[in-house]
């Protein structure tokens, strides 16, 4: 009775390793609409929107936007300072873009159409481990 009482409670142990890594998985991965309701454009201050939020690695970004009015740039921050827009770390343009974040540090996207990031159209996050 006793070897089959620990047999079980080995058991139990087993399984809680191996479903611990998943059930902290489904705690982290928070999903961020950038600007909210008002998704990516160019009334938006998304220095204002990040006030008071928290961005971690395994987090989403989502950028909502007209496909035919914007487009989502990842960029260095020389590029997000100046609005450089030919080189580019990545470019997002269905409208509907989830981009994972998989690096602390900060993050820069602008919008690339025309002059919009000079309007403002532009976002810094810096995500913590
Ligand atoms: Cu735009």
């Amino acid at each position: 009775m006793l070897h089959q009482g620990n047999r079980f409670s080995s058991l139990i142990i087993i399984y809680a390793i191996f479903s611990l890594p998943s059930l902290m998985l489904k705690s982290e991965g928070l999903e961020h609409i950038v600007g909210d309701s008002t998704g990516w454009e160019l009334s938006t201050n998304y220095t204002n929107w990040t006030q008071g939020r928290e961005f971690h690695v395994g987090d989403v970004l989502v950028f909502n936007y007209d496909k035919d009015q914007h487009n989502v740039m990842q960029v260095n921050s020389t590029a997000y300072a100046d609005c450089g827009k030919d080189n580019y770390i990545s470019l997002y343009t269905k409208g509907n873009d989830s981009i994972v974040i998989s690096e602390v540090g900060e993050h820069w996207f602008i919008c690339g159409v025309d002059e919009h990031c000079e309007k403002g159209q532009k976002l810094s996050i810096d995500v913590a481990s």
